[in-house]
């Protein structure tokens, strides 16, 4: 693989961006690679300066579910563009895109649009703590739930429960109303609610984790959540923002039998334009300004072009219903690289819903973030420049969710599990 331009592009970028990328994960410091720059995607396939052509199993994160560049996706795009690109005055366009996820999404009656993933889980709090008059909120370890202070934390010295914050810039104050518990430990947070049970504005989840890599919430684990929250009047929320239109039609909440009072989204109903979104019961959402009390702003919420992405992406998935053809294809990928990895005695563990799964490159089962941390990385950084080399991207980390797309042919698969085939790990 040539790497020349790629290279320029990056001795170019960190003299003039924090490490040359505007993510940090994009940098590619968990796998030990210098990162690519894309020039064009179109479909599966993405396509670096170098002229090097990658099948796309990472899907800018998890939006690009018809495939990079979809016609149906653009011309919508284009339509919008050309009546103008932001008014900051509503449009008819936002209702529509309102009402097609009130449709969708059983628990939701209203919908407030933002930009971004992270600005709807820090609406979906301060509307949870202004709707109960409380303070505190329960996280659990190894979500991630985008990069607002107070959920940047982790477990205290100790491994007390009360949150200690994870990056530099987060003054301990703001994390000292984050509470944590292991995921799917259903008796850590019965403990958190005897302790502080009338203090909890709510309970925060990822209700399928993408982001310890793919790690499935126990149906009894939610019920359980939901039997705590009704018992003490504490918001359940469902960060939702990947698996939102991901594994079907609306949420994972409707596959797993469990209502939230607030759902934040993202990605998938932006179509691969910034979005975010906070849902829920008309009785919570109201307490938001300006019917409400509970501000909460943005320049770009709702934007018109944004807005014509998302409809035209919902509508797609609504009127093909891809997701047992993703489903099929998914389980076929990760099947086989089961098998290979078996009889080459790679220790391993597949975790996957839909179309979105994850190679964990350990024993065991992966159930919650003490167990996803038991992987090896270093085998992990070794499978992605591999198949790199080999022509196919993968999540940058071991921590992450793959995705395939409705672009992704039966060919592009066979290219792939070819791949696994050829790895020395
Ligand atoms: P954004 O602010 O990045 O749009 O969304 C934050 C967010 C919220 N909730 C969940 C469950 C999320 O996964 C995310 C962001 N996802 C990461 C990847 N797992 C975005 C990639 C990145 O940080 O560059």
């Amino acid at each position: 693989m040539k790497n020349i331009r790629n290279r320029q592009l990056f001795e170019q970028a960190v003299k003039v961006i924090p490490g040359g990328v505007n993510s940090p994960v994009r940098a590619f410091k968990s796998v030990g690679a210098d990162p690519i720059f894309i020039d064009k995607a179109k479909g599966a396939v993405l396509t670096d300066a170098d002229g090097n052509r990658y099948i796309d199993y990472c899907l800018s994160w998890g939006p690009m579910i018809l495939g990079h560049a979809d016609k149906a996706v653009l011309d919508e795009v284009k339509k919008a563009m050309a009546r103008g690109t932001s008014y900051g005055i509503p449009t008819a366009l936002e209702t529509t895109l309102a009402e097609m996820i009130v449709e969708a999404v059983d628990s939701i009656e209203k919908v407030r649009l933002v930009s971004s993933g992270t600005e709807a889980v820090m609406t979906a709090i301060r509307l949870a703590r202004g709707a109960t008059g409380r303070d505190n909120v329960v996280k659990f370890t190894g979500c991630y739930h985008g990069h607002v202070d107070h959920l940047l934390v982790q477990a205290g010295s100790g491994l007390t429960t009360l949150g200690a914050p994870s990056s530099p810039g987060v003054p301990a104050d703001f994390a000292k109303h984050t509470l944590l518990a292991p995921y799917n430990d259903l008796g850590a947070v019965e403990k958190l609610f005897e302790a502080h049970g009338p203090t909890i504005a709510a309970v925060i989840l990822e209700p399928v984790a993408g982001n310890m890599g793919v790690i499935c919430a126990k149906k009894a684990f939610l019920k359980g959540l939901r039997a705590l929250c009704d018992k003490h009047g504490s918001l359940l929320i469902f960060d939702e923002v990947i698996t939102g239109f991901r594994a079907g039609y609306g949420g994972v909440q409707k596959m797993l039998g469990v209502k939230a009072d607030l759902t934040t989204l993202g990605k998938i109903i932006g179509g691969g334009f910034p979005i975010g979104a906070i849902g829920g019961q008309a009785a919570i959402m109201r307490h938001l300004s300006p019917e409400g009390s509970v501000y909460q702003a943005g320049t770009l919420s709702g934007n018109p072009v944004c807005v014509a992405a998302g409809i035209a992406t919902l509508r797609e998935l609504k009127e093909t219903n891809p997701y047992p053809h993703l489903e099929a294809m998914t389980l076929h990928l990760c099947t086989q690289i089961g098998e290979i990895f078996k009889a080459e005695g790679v220790p391993h563990t597949i975790n996957r819903i839909g179309s979105m799964f994850t190679v964990f490159f350990n024993t065991g089962a992966v159930t919650d973030y003490a167990s996803a941390l038991k992987c090896d990385t270093q085998r992990y950084a070794a499978y992605f420049r591999q198949m790199l080399e080999a022509g196919v991207y993968l999540p940058p980390s071991q921590f992450e969710a793959n995705f395939l797309s409705t672009a992704h042919t039966e060919a592009q698969l066979n290219k792939t599990l070819a791949a696994v085939k050829k790895l020395s790990l």
